[in-house]
């Protein structure tokens, strides 16, 4: 794997990096991107109608039933050298921030100190009534688990399309992005709003766009450096060339 020099020389000087990840990390863990094909029986769906509140409403059991296959896919997943390498920047970078799209849980699982979850997380789920955090639910139940305090149905506490960013994870993101000198976009397809847009801030700010994706994206064009290929063995690459 070629990298510029000047790449290398930049990141090995640089004090603040930022990454945003999208599902295209997580897919060498086994997990499904967002826009892939679904499998099985859900081929049939497209998950950007099931990952809505309206969804939820006309049928809560499909659409929990969905995230209840993707909790499991997660749990049963690994961590890819990606994550890894990710985890490895944190220590080498003074100020580096993770930012993600994926609401699979593996950044954490690969030690990420402070992943900021754009989307939520799978491991957690509310009420759709009251909003109480659910400490524990029947994974198992045949119908979708009632609220322990108002009785109402639980859903995962993942944002959905309409929904609103959880306002403090969004404002440390923009926060870190805006005074970030390298801006790594990682697996995304770069479709998906306010997180799409972060990359496009970091550029007006003067930052290098790094771009790691299986194929080209609306970013491309306006990234400095574009990498095709698989970001689990890009990132690890990358780490060696520059940190050794
Ligand atoms: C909001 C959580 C408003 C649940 C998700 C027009 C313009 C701008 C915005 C909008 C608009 N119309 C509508 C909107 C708003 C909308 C939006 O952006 N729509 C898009 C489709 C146009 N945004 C919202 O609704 C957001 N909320 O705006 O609120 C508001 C404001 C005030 C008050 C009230 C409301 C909420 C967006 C969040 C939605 N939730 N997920 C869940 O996961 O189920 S988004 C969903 O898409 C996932 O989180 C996913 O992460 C995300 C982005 O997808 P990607 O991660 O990029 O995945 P994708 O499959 O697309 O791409 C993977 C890439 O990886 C591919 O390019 C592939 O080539 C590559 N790849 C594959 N394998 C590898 C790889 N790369 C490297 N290595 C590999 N091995
Ligand atoms: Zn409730």
């Amino acid at each position: 794997m070629h990298f510029d020099p000047i790449l290398l020389s930049y990141l090995r000087q640089a004090t603040r990096v930022t990454a945003l990840t999208g599902a295209g990390a997580s897919q060498e863990s086994g997990l499904r991107t967002f826009r892939d094909e679904q499998g099985g029986f859900w081929a049939q769906y497209d998950p950007r109608d099931l990952a809505t509140p309206e969804a939820f409403a006309r049928n809560p059991k499909l659409v929990w039933d969905w995230y209840a296959e993707r909790r499991a896919a997660a749990r049963l997943s690994q961590p890819n050298p990606g994550h890894f390498a990710l985890v490895e920047m944190e220590s080498l970078v003074q100020t580096f921030t993770l930012i993600t799209q994926n609401v699979d849980g593996l950044h954490r699982a690969a030690g990420s100190r402070n992943p900021l979850e754009l989307h939520g997380n799978l491991e957690r789920v509310k009420c759709s009534q009251c909003g109480e955090q659910a400490a524990d639910w029947d994974e198992s139940s045949e119908s979708v688990p009632p609220c322990p305090l108002c009785g109402g149905f639980l859903r995962p506490d993942v944002v959905w399309f309409g929904e609103s960013l959880p306002a403090e994870v969004l404002d440390a993101a923009v926060k870190a992005t805006r005074v970030s000198q390298v801006f790594f976009s990682i697996g995304t397809s770069g479709l998906v709003h306010p997180a799409a847009s972060l990359a496009l801030a970091a550029r007006e700010r003067g930052a290098v766009i790094v771009e790691i994706n299986a194929e080209p994206t609306p970013l491309t064009p306006r990234a400095d450096f574009f990498f095709a290929g698989r970001s689990g063995e890009i990132l690890p690459a990358l780490r060696r060339a520059v940190w050794g």
